[in-house]
């Protein structure tokens, strides 16, 4: 009996002094296991005399499970010890500011194709976009641009089909509209167009245009440079700004004019951007050719009209400084964000 006792004192102390989960787990094996001190005391009871066994036995396994709720109560210490050092290394300050998401931002194209519709909608004008995907009747034939016309090349046009292609200008756009509606006609037709064109620097095989369409019974000239010179001193947000008409040719218009503005750098003075003139061409225009109308249904004799196209993905770069139209596309974050 003072063996048991020994023993269990022994153990007891063992057991609040372990120092973690392995040491209690060698202390079980030690006193209960297979080849543990309590159990060769269980089977060294036939070696006492017989009177002697049942209280021993008794003693034995009160021992046991004394040693067995000493070592439970430990692990249990040792478990919560630890479920709480995890909850303190693991914890969550839920009264913290979530982080804020990452906001997106426009295409900087997307930027000036609705300041653009913004003035010509603030103007009275609608906004028609049209399909990309034409007929070469609308695309060329509507405008003026006969069978052998150059601009109707394999080399500059994507054909599905001999009479199925890309649209290369929004101008069929202005055309399906003129088809449909009785003037008087004011129609911006902002999109995208396409052009068999390798990517370089200044030229995309998708490129946006923006054209406009007045189509009334009085409709002059002065009409399309008044209304011009107002988009484009609001467009470059400078009231000054000089807009100069250059005599040109287009098929579809005449007279025809480019438009050009001083320079929005060196404004006037000369720099590499605007090579050295002054002057930036932005955009072309004139007065419908009277057969264009005629085409679409409209009688020339009583109605004029003029319309204009200019290139936003250009504009954008002269605006932004952009110097490669790639950059457009390549989804690249660096250049994206400067415009959010
Ligand atoms: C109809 C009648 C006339 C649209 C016009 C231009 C001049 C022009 C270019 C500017 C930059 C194309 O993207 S760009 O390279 N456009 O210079 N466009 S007049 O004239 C039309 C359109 C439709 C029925």
């Amino acid at each position: 009996m003072s063996e048991i006792t020994a023993i269990t004192r022994i153990a007891r102390q063992a057991i609040e002094t372990a120092k973690d989960i392995t040491d209690l787990e060698v202390l079980r094996v030690q006193y209960l296991g297979k080849k543990g001190e309590l159990t060769a005391l269980l089977r060294g009871l036939g070696r006492l005399p017989k009177e002697d066994r049942p209280s021993a036995g008794a003693a034995i396994n009160e021992s046991k499970g004394l040693i067995e709720d000493l070592i439970q109560v430990r692990k249990e210490q040792f478990e919560a010890a630890a479920l709480r050092e995890r909850l303190d290394a693991e914890a969550i300050d839920v009264t913290l500011r979530g982080r804020d998401g990452d906001i997106g931002g426009l295409h900087p194209v997307t930027i000036v194709l609705d300041r653009m519709e913004s003035f010509f909608r603030s103007v009275g004008y609608d906004v028609i976009e049209g399909p990309e995907i034409e007929d070469d009747y609308h695309n060329f034939e509507a405008l003026n641009l006969p069978e052998h016309h150059p601009a109707r090349a394999m080399h500059d046009t994507f054909y599905f089909n001999p009479n199925l292609l890309l649209r290369t200008h929004t101008s069929p756009a202005q055309v399906r509209t003129m088809e449909s509606n009785d003037p008087p006609i004011r129609v911006i037709c902002p999109g995208r167009c396409f052009r068999v064109d390798p990517p370089d620097p200044s030229h995309l095989p998708m490129f946006h245009q923006v054209e406009g369409l007045v189509v009334d019974s009085d409709i002059s000239f002065a009409d399309l440079k008044g209304t011009v010179e107002e988009f484009l001193r609001v467009f470059f947000e400078n009231e000054d700004l000089n807009v100069r008409f250059r005599p040109s040719y287009f098929p579809f218009t005449e007279p025809s004019a480019e438009v050009d503005v001083q320079c929005v750098h060196c404004l006037g003075k000369g720099c590499r951007v605007c090579s050295h003139t002054g002057w930036l061409e932005v955009m072309g225009s004139g007065m419908v050719h009277p057969k264009v109308l005629e085409y679409s249904g409209i009688d020339s004799e009583k109605y004029t009209g003029f319309a204009f196209g200019m290139g936003p993905d250009r504009l954008a770069m002269l605006r932004y400084g952009v110097d490669d139209l790639r950059h457009y596309l390549d989804n690249d974050l660096r250049f994206l964000e400067q415009f959010r």
